[in-house]
């Protein structure tokens, strides 16, 4: 039996000083009870607590540790930047660096703005597509999250509707009346928003593999069907790949799936756990950024050299080292069938949905392809099994509306260890 006194007093005390004890909701464990494991220290493929215990983590911070935790590569080059100051305000030969290694890896991004986060890039990137275009409203789709910007805490996945605020208070009617929603995989849903709204559509964002509801995969001809009412209706495609982007594959899902959006988001694979965030597409749009055009966006701390530092270290290496991926792959499709075969000993039929190193289970026996069937996963068989795991030293996502991350640091010893504590876990989780 794990236990955690000292995460667990640290969490009382966190409450005096932070809002819930956290600086992010996800982490509060609300959605899957007890209390969340303050971490001290992390490497490789395991995460250790306050209290000495270890994790199988399958988070990697949402994402950014492919290569697992303190990856060399990374630590070493940030490591040797520190030395010449941790900022300048002003530019640096690192940040015309990564900006051309993103041009080179993402396919349709011909120009790139850092920024600090994903959140930061989402809002950016609408605001472009808006001065560009001349149009005030976006299109986004229920479950999808795109930070916590105003315009996407609409139907919001994630956080938001982990703790039940999928439209959260403080977000004003202007604001949510610009934003709206279509079911995810529903092209004719679109297709009627864009008809009712003609000539007012700056933008469609979407997650082009959504992961903030669970994991759903775009059905067949989803994204391509966007992609031509976007082309006929002169609206700017959006891929929010913060999740996926370097992930999928070296060039994201943009890459995986063959198509092209104008405009791209994405982070924290980029940033190689640091706090980074960028923007890019195609040159025309992008020139409406300032100083080169006048839609207003900036950073004093955007293209942090230690952030460069980190992020151009992760993304060289992930070119260089492509079979990264085809690991990626093979370890989380054994996962998956472990798990399955797991199903099929216990008489169990849950829906597991996976693109390549992300996958969710959802504790229903209908397919989850939109956020309404992704709502009618057992969230109380979520959060026994969520406990059953961490009882076992395997870190989750502490929400049904998450994704786990895998990463290369896996090893097939410990996709057996995994496997097995799937086993126990699904068992104790359905007696209830
Ligand atoms: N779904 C979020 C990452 N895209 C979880 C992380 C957080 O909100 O703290």
């Amino acid at each position: 039996m794990i236990h955690a006194p000292i995460s667990e007093e640290l969490f009382q005390r966190a409450q005096h000083s932070i809002p819930g004890g956290v600086n992010s909701p996800v982490r509060a464990f609300r959605a899957v009870g007890g209390n969340p494991r303050f971490m001290v220290s992390a490497k490789g493929p395991y995460m250790f607590d306050e209290d000495g215990n270890r994790y199988i983590d399958l988070i990697n911070s949402w994402g950014p540790m492919i290569l697992g935790h303190a990856a060399e590569v990374v630590n070493e080059a940030v490591a040797k930047a520190i030395p010449n100051s941790l900022s300048f305000g002003a530019p640096t030969r690192k940040e015309v660096e990564i900006a051309e290694l993103i041009v080179s890896m993402m396919p349709s991004i011909e120009k790139v703005r850092m920024v600090n986060s994903g959140t930061e890039a989402t809002m950016s990137a609408i605001r472009v597509a808006r001065g560009f275009t001349g149009r005030d409203k976006i299109i986004k789709f229920e479950g999808c999250y795109h930070g916590h910007g105003d315009s996407f805490l609409i139907s919001a996945g994630s956080g938001a509707i982990t703790l039940g605020v999928p439209d959260s208070p403080g977000v004003t009617k202007g604001t949510a009346n610009d934003t709206l929603t279509a079911p995810y995989n529903n092209l004719e849903a679109v297709q009627a928003l864009v008809d009712a709204n003609k000539g007012q559509i700056a933008a469609i964002i979407l997650e082009p593999v959504a992961g903030n509801m669970g994991l759903v995969t775009p059905a067949e001809g989803f994204l391509q069907g966007l992609r031509s009412i976007c082309d006929k209706e002169g609206i700017v495609l959006i891929f929010d790949e913060v999740m996926t982007g370097f992930r999928l594959s070296a060039g994201g899902a943009q890459q995986l799936y063959g198509v092209k959006p104008d405009m791209s988001t994405m982070g924290k694979i980029i940033g190689g756990g640091m706090p980074v965030g960028a923007y890019g597409g195609k040159k025309e749009i992008m020139d409406c950024v300032a100083p080169a055009g006048p839609v207003y966006q900036a950073g004093t701390l955007s293209g942090n050299p230690i952030a460069m530092a980190a992020g151009m270290a992760m993304l060289t290496y992930l070119k260089e080292h492509p079979e990264v991926y085809t690991q990626l792959e093979q370890t989380s499709a054994s996962m998956v069938a472990g798990m399955q075969q797991n199903m099929q000993q216990l008489g169990l039929n849950y829906t597991i949905n996976r693109v390549g190193s992300m996958f969710s289970i959802f504790f229903t026996e209908q397919p989850v392809y939109d956020f309404d069937t992704a709502k009618a996963s057992d969230t109380a068989v979520f959060g026994r099994y969520f406990n059953a795991m961490l009882q076992r030293g395997v870190y989750l996502a502490p929400s049904q509306y998450e994704t786990l991350f895998v990463s290369a640091a896996i090893t097939n010893e410990l996709v057996e260890q995994y496997v097995q504590a799937n086993f126990e876990a699904l068992q104790e989780a359905v007696q209830g």
